[in-house]
């Protein structure tokens, strides 16, 4: 997930909410909220984080989803990496690898980018791995500690500790 536009934290809440109640899909946990300023972009400082979904939705009917929910929080799309009120990316779908023309699952740059791996790690430390971090380590980040995410479930949205 991510927002550089409007009220950022309002619109990942939101989205945690949203995703929380499509077809056949809970929102497992959520990261860490992380700030940073845009990679290969202009514009506001970003805030994003990662949602973990259990989901019974295929992976392309699950992508059109979301797209309804970026549609939903006022999402447009003027040019490439213009800034957004809300970007909701699909990462990882369980080990699958995807490579059509509208989904490619792993997503092709979330090994460059310490605004994905940060969030990742919170959620599946084991599965990114301490060389994947190192990697991205010289990309400035900052993890909001406890901040942002009061209005949803602490219980249900937690990220492991
Ligand atoms: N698409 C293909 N694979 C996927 C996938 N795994 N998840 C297609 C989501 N979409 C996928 O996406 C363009 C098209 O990618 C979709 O129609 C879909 O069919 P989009 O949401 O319209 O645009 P986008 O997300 O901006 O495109 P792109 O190319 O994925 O951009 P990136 O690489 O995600 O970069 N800096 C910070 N700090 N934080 C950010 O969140 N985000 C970007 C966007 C740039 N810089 C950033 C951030
Ligand atoms: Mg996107």
């Amino acid at each position: 997930m991510g927002a550089n536009l409007g009220d950022r934290h309002g619109a990942l809440r939101a989205a945690v909410a949203a995703m929380d109640r499509l077809p056949g899909t809970r929102v497992q946990r959520v990261s860490a909220l992380y700030a940073s300023a845009p990679v290969d972009a202009g514009g506001p400082d970003y805030l994003n984080a990662v949602a973990e979904l259990a989901t019974t939705l295929p992976p392309l009917p699950l992508l059109q989803a979301l797209q309804a929910l970026e549609l939903n929080a006022g999402r447009e799309r003027p040019y490439r990496n213009a800034p957004r009120t809300l970007d909701l990316d699909i990462l990882w779908f369980g080990d699958a690898v995807i490579c059509t023309p509208e989904l490619t699952v792993p997503h092709p740059r979330m090994l460059e980018r310490a605004f994905v791996l940060c969030p990742l790690a919170d959620l599946a430390p084991g599965r990114v791995g301490d060389a994947a971090l190192d990697a991205v380590s010289a990309q400035a980040i900052h993890r909001l500690e406890g901040a942002g995410w009061a209005r949803l479930d602490p219980l249900r949205f937690a990220p492991e500790k």
